[in-house]
């Protein structure tokens, strides 16, 4: 039978319980200890939200992303008579340059390093202009759009008063933001105002910021939710009991990740969020990130995720549209996100990113312990505490590219992770054919004989003590599997025949 069909396993509609993709739970905006909420609540999505102001200011502390604008932000200046050096609000500064007429990237230049000296080159954002854009193109940008990104950056004392803590290590701990509170934040990034932070240079040549036209004022949310679990807050894999068959499980070759509309969309990502984005990086996270762009200001609050935490991004709207993959990466012109907003104010959008591990050498991920790290890496970002109808996974090849880990084992240990956080799993294969069949075949056989996380953990375990070639996973994990129930051969696995099994 000739088909088109390019998924396998269960329907998406099957998936979404034939009620659409928004009938998911969110987590809440309710102010807490651990939830700063920057705007006031409730939100109306007619106008974007009045700001929160805190009774005291802490826009220079350890805890709290240090803000441009405050007055503890000072800069030293020789007085040219006396050669004495007197300090001078670095705001006032920075008022003054962009607020002078800026014709060319090397006035932009000289603009900013009157306030931020540590930065070296700009020579990528002068090639852009010089040589990538045109006249025209770059006039518009110096007449129209510059001038509206020093606006909205010189906006961020009235826009941002409050205090923006930072997502630090070890803690689950929340911040809800205006998608206006974080345009003024990353235009405050593009023109390189934060200067304790040296990830900040990082900003050029990142034109794509150029693409954040606020000329409408957004009027949603967005939450970033950092997760963590202890030590003895994860699943015993060697002892729990879930049959892995009762994991629904969506395979996909056609589409991408960002398109598993009402997923739990999962970001390949670095420790450091956004991982080269700012930089030369261009691959899914990168991509992510530039055509979601109010993800990347979560860099500036968010601490090195550690091997037991995640991040969650609710509500980040998606503005471009994209063509090809790293070097062939293009922009593809705007994208209307019409994605319903929930009733804090936020699309019904949620990113996760989780780091994998990077491997050197193929052979090291089977170890226990890496694979403890990534089954753990993948609970604590999949499950949750709320009570509802919780969004399946849109996964892939996570770890699978820039990290170099096998699919074939991510896929599993996906689907564990899955399976204990009692979420279903769409895995998208990113047009990999092949790599469709056998995530099937694999899932249909521990499916067919019923299969729970903790014998597929200690096969798995296995693998490593008898060193075999990676290239024999898959038949291994098979003939494992019949080994531990004594069954004489291999010829059963793909059988549909459940009564061939040693279990019932
Ligand atoms: N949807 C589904 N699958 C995708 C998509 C997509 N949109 N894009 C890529 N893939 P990679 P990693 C598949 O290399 O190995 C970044 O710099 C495709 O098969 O981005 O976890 C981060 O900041 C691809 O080969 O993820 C980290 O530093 C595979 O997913 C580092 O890369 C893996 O994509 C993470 O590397």
């Amino acid at each position: 039978m000739a088909t088109n069909k390019t998924w396998s396993g269960t329907s998406i509609d099957d998936l979404y319980e034939n009620s659409g993709p928004y009938s998911f739970v969110y987590p809440p905006v309710t102010p807490s200890k651990n939830h700063a909420v920057l705007y006031e609540l409730p939100v109306t999505l007619n106008s974007p939200p009045k700001p929160h102001r805190s009774s005291q200011t802490h826009h220079w502390e350890d805890n709290y992303v240090k803000l441009p604008y405050s007055p503890q932000n000072v800069f030293p200046i020789e007085n040219n008579e006396t050669g004495e050096k007197i300090l001078k609000s670095r705001w006032e500064i920075i008022e003054n340059s962009l607020l002078q007429p800026i014709k060319s990237s090397h006035e932009l230049e000289a603009a900013i390093k009157c306030y931020n000296t540590r930065l070296s080159s700009f020579a990528a954002l002068h090639y852009f202009f010089e040589e990538v854009l045109d006249e025209e193109e770059g006039e518009a940008f110096f007449k129209t759009l510059l001038p509206g990104i020093v606006r909205l950056a010189l906006k961020l004392p009235e826009i941002l008063p409050g205090n923006l803590p930072l997502l630090q290590k070890q803690k689950c701990s929340s911040i809800s933001l205006s998608q206006l509170q974080i345009a003024s934040l990353l235009a405050n990034g593009f023109l390189c105002t934060f200067p304790w932070r040296k990830d900040v240079c990082n900003t050029y040549p990142g034109l794509n910021f150029a693409s954040l036209t606020y000329i409408l004022a957004p009027v949603g949310t967005v939450t970033f939710e950092r997760k963590y679990l202890q030590k003895n807050q994860f699943p015993r894999w060697d002892k729990i009991e879930n049959n892995l068959g009762n994991t629904k499980v969506h395979i996909c070759s056609s589409e991408t990740i960002e398109n598993g509309h009402g997923l739990l969309q999962v970001d390949f990502a670095n420790k450091f969020v956004g991982g080269g984005v700012l930089g030369y990086g261009c691959v899914q996270e990168e991509i992510r990130f530039i055509i979601c762009p109010e993800l990347i200001v979560s860099r500036l609050f968010t601490e090195e995720l550690n091997s037991s935490e995640a991040l969650v991004i609710i509500g980040a709207e998606r503005y471009s549209n994209y063509s090809g993959y790293g070097d062939t990466f293009a922009w593809e012109g705007d994208y209307q996100d019409q994605t319903p907003y929930d009733c804090y104010g936020r699309r019904k959008v949620s990113i996760l990113a989780i780091d994998a591990i990077k491997f050197n050498k193929a052979s090291e991920q089977f170890s226990t312990s890496h694979m403890l790290r990534e089954l753990n890496k993948a609970y604590v970002g999949f499950h949750s505490n709320l009570t509802g109808k919780l969004a399946p996974v849109a996964t892939g090849n996570w770890g699978c590219g820039a990290f170099r880990g096998d699919p074939s084992l991510k896929s599993l240990i996906q689907l564990m992770a899955c399976s204990a956080a009692k979420r279903y799993m769409v895995y998208y294969t990113f047009g990999d054919t092949d790599l469709e069949k056998t995530i099937y075949n694999l899932y249909t056989f521990i499916g067919n004989n019923k299969v729970t996380i903790s014998e597929l953990w200690r096969i798995l375990c296995r693998f490593v003590v008898s060193n075999s070639n990676q290239n024999n996973f898959i038949p291994y994990i098979q003939q494992a599997y019949f080994d531990l129930h004594n069954q004489p051969t291999i010829t059963q696995f793909f059988s549909t025949n459940s009564t061939n099994n040693s279990k019932n």
